[in-house]
């Protein structure tokens, strides 16, 4: 499938749009989502142009995951919990509506938040 390079995740990478960054390198960005599920819900995505896990690189994935572990630690540490939940959709029948791979970083337990 070809990536949309004007998804929001895309404009948000290079700098078209505004977010609450709380972390950057070179291979990915976190910053906060504008839909909590709960407070200190947080999204993690490369900076490679990838619409699913299917489509991004291993280097990428690598990347990706280092900082999903790197802020979901922070996440955790500032929201003073025992528990964090990662959810990552691919594709719209999954779940997915920004084009642009991204995890979820939600504090505490996912039906807790869901069921607010
Ligand atoms: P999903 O594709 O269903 O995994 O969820 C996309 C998430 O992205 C959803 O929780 C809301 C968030 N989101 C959508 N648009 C924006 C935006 O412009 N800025 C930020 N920070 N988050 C967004």
């Amino acid at each position: 499938m070809s990536y949309d390079n004007d998804n929001i995740f895309a404009k948000i990478i290079r700098g078209e749009m505004d977010c609450l960054k709380v972390y950057e390198d070179q291979y990915t960005l976190a910053f906060m989502d504008i839909m909590p599920q709960a407070d200190g819900h947080t999204l993690v995505i490369p900076k490679e142009a990838a619409e699913t896990l299917f489509d991004l690189s291993e280097e990428g994935a690598a990347a990706t995951i280092k900082t999903v572990k790197k802020v979901a630690e922070a996440v955790k540490q500032a929201m003073q919990v025992e528990g964090v939940s990662l959810v990552q959709f691919n594709g719209a029948q999954a779940g997915q509506t920004v084009p642009h791979i991204h995890f979820h970083i939600i504090p505490g337990s996912l039906a807790e938040a869901r069921s607010h």
